[in-house]
């Protein structure tokens, strides 16, 4: 049912999905077979852990996904007692976010793309809107006094490099993983990328990201896929590039821009987060019925512009966990929810942000924080 929210503290309402009786579901992001180095079976005992997170990880963006791809994937997840909550990412091409002729092209892949996800019954799809790069960090290993490493970012380091070395520069932290957005295929052209972009203001981007979201509607309403933006991270222009998914102002705009319910976000609390001016309760709250997908996870800020990733207590960084948690149970948040970057802790090697044990803690500690507001909300 689709009702119009009066909750948004502004004048314009938006249209949302008031919701059933649906409850918030635990899941692992999970890069695939020869990519991840956690496995599903791993994933499978987690407690309280009912789906992954996951996508065609060798695709590029702009390709078409076949259905039979799509399919074998489900396959797979299926048969280790997991389902498929989401994907997490279909990228969106250059073109489309520079507005270039060739988006027709581009649009057209990804509503394909999109029907094939529909038919094979996912219905949630996270992307960005990110020029050039997507998530940065100027460091992938920084040590924490109780010897775990973490990502972490100093704007004085991204000030002190040139963008194009800026891939080289971390790497060789990578532990032989392709960290996502950082694909060395594409990071490889990264002055053409630079190039693109450089009539693109803010304005320009939310134009572009329009008329993506316009094109792509009729095929998310008749699939019932909600279209899941995630924020930019951090939360404001580097390098000089435009970013727009960085604040309450600009995400209900975009909620507004165009008032689909099927138009809705990835809500990040260590994106948004990475901009202390950002109330994370508040934009919750102020975005209710179209937040489709949850990233919780802390930071530990040293200095404003200096932040680490802490470990998902509260107790462990500048977020109060407990109360990002309320905000999305006070809604009424019924999509899927994942931990999100963790330490690397117990000498595992993996994915940097992206290892099987700090996650797994923090799926418990969330699913814990959950249990309580629950009981004590009745
Ligand atoms: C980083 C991730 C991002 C995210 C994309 C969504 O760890 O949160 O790479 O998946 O921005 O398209």
């Amino acid at each position: 049912m689709s009702c119009k929210s009066d909750i948004t503290g502004d004048k314009t309402p938006f249209t949302f999905n008031s919701g059933g009786t649906k409850a918030m579901e635990m899941t692992l992001r999970w890069y695939g077979t020869g990519h991840d180095t956690v496995t599903l079976k791993q994933i499978r005992q987690i407690p309280g852990v009912k789906g992954v997170i996951t996508t065609l990880y060798d695709t590029s963006p702009g390709e078409l996904w076949s259905r039979e791809r799509i399919h074998a994937l489900k396959e797979e997840v299926e048969a280790s007692g997991l389902k498929i909550s989401g994907i997490e990412s279909v990228n969106v091409h250059d073109a489309i976010k520079t507005g270039d002729p060739e988006r027709e092209e581009y649009i057209d892949n990804y509503i394909e793309t999109l029907k094939n996800l529909g038919e094979e019954d996912i219905h949630m799809v996270c992307y960005n809107f990110m020029p050039v790069f997507d998530w940065t960090r100027t460091e992938l290993a920084r040590m924490r006094p109780d010897g775990s490493t973490v990502l972490a970012y100093t704007q004085e380091a991204v000030d002190a490099i040139d963008p194009e070395k800026m891939f080289e520069s971390i790497s060789g932290d990578m532990n032989g993983t392709i960290m996502p957005g950082w694909e060395p295929e594409r990071m490889a052209h990264v002055k053409e990328l630079f190039e693109m972009y450089k009539d693109i203001d803010d304005e320009k981007l939310f134009e572009n990201l329009k008329y993506f979201l316009e094109r792509i509607m009729p095929v998310c309403n008749e699939y019932d896929i909600r279209m899941a933006i995630h924020p930019d991270d951090p939360a404001w222009s580097v390098f000089g590039l435009p970013r727009i998914i960085i604040n309450k102002e600009n995400i209900l705009r975009m909620m507004k821009m165009v008032d689909d319910p099927h138009n809705g976000v990835t809500f990040c609390s260590g994106s948004y987060g990475t901009n202390l001016k950002n109330d994370l309760p508040d934009m919750i709250r102020s975005l209710k019925g179209r937040i489709h997908f949850a990233h919780v996870r802390n930071l530990k800020f040293n200095s404003p512009t200096d932040f680490e990733e802490a470990a998902h207590l509260s107790a462990d960084g500048s977020f109060d966990m407990y109360e990002i948690m309320k905000a999305l149970y006070d809604i009424g948040f019924d999509g899927p929810i994942r931990p999100d970057h963790g330490r690397m802790i117990w000498d595992e090697v993996a994915m940097p942000g992206y290892g099987l044990y700090d996650r797994a803690l923090g799926a418990a500690y969330l699913n814990g924080l959950w249990e309580a507001i629950e009981k004590s909300s009745k």
